[in-house]
């Protein structure tokens, strides 16, 4: 399921506005998915707060946001570009990939509440493709 170059476009055009709130969008996203999806929460068991706000989650939404990051500079090569962070998810994590989705779900909601001018329906449809194809490839090493 690739992107078409006009997708592509869109989402490394959306990226570029809204990747200076990627610190708000992230924790605004994880709190999100840790609170409606509360069966996300025994991944993060060691942490001392798993509350929306908390400042773990805060720390934590730097990290996965800078996974985004660097998924839209290898747009062009998500399974090559993701693949060690594949590898740490499957067998240092051992995160079940039915999660990504989850997390997927929360940033398009976030995104499209901070960003209602910029979120078209058409870059809507790029971004939620995009999303796709980062846990396809988060996927790719889990066998
Ligand atoms: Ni994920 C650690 C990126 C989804 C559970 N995760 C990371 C790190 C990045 C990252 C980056 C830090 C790696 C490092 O320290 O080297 N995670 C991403 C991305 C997505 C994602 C880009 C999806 C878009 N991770 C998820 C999901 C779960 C998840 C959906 C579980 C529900 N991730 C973890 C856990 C850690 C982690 C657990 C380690 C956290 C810790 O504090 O030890």
């Amino acid at each position: 399921m690739s992107l078409t170059v006009q997708e592509r476009d869109a989402v490394v055009n959306l990226w570029g506005k809204i990747s200076k709130s990627s610190d708000a969008i992230g924790a605004e996203a994880l709190g999100r998915m840790l609170a409606v999806y509360s069966q996300t929460r025994s991944y993060f068991k060691h942490w001392t707060d798993l509350n929306y706000g908390s400042e773990p989650v805060r720390i934590h939404s730097k990290k996965i946001m800078g996974g985004i990051n660097q998924a839209v500079s290898k747009i062009d090569d998500l399974k090559g570009g993701l693949s060690e962070l594949s590898l740490y998810h499957a067998f240092k994590l051992k995160v079940d990939p039915a999660n990504f989705p989850l997390l997927s779900h929360c940033l398009i909601v976030v995104i499209s509440m901070m960003f209602p001018k910029d979120f078209t329906p058409e870059v809507h449809l790029a971004f939620d493709k995009f999303l796709a194809a980062v846990t396809a490839a988060l996927s790719e090493r889990y066998r």
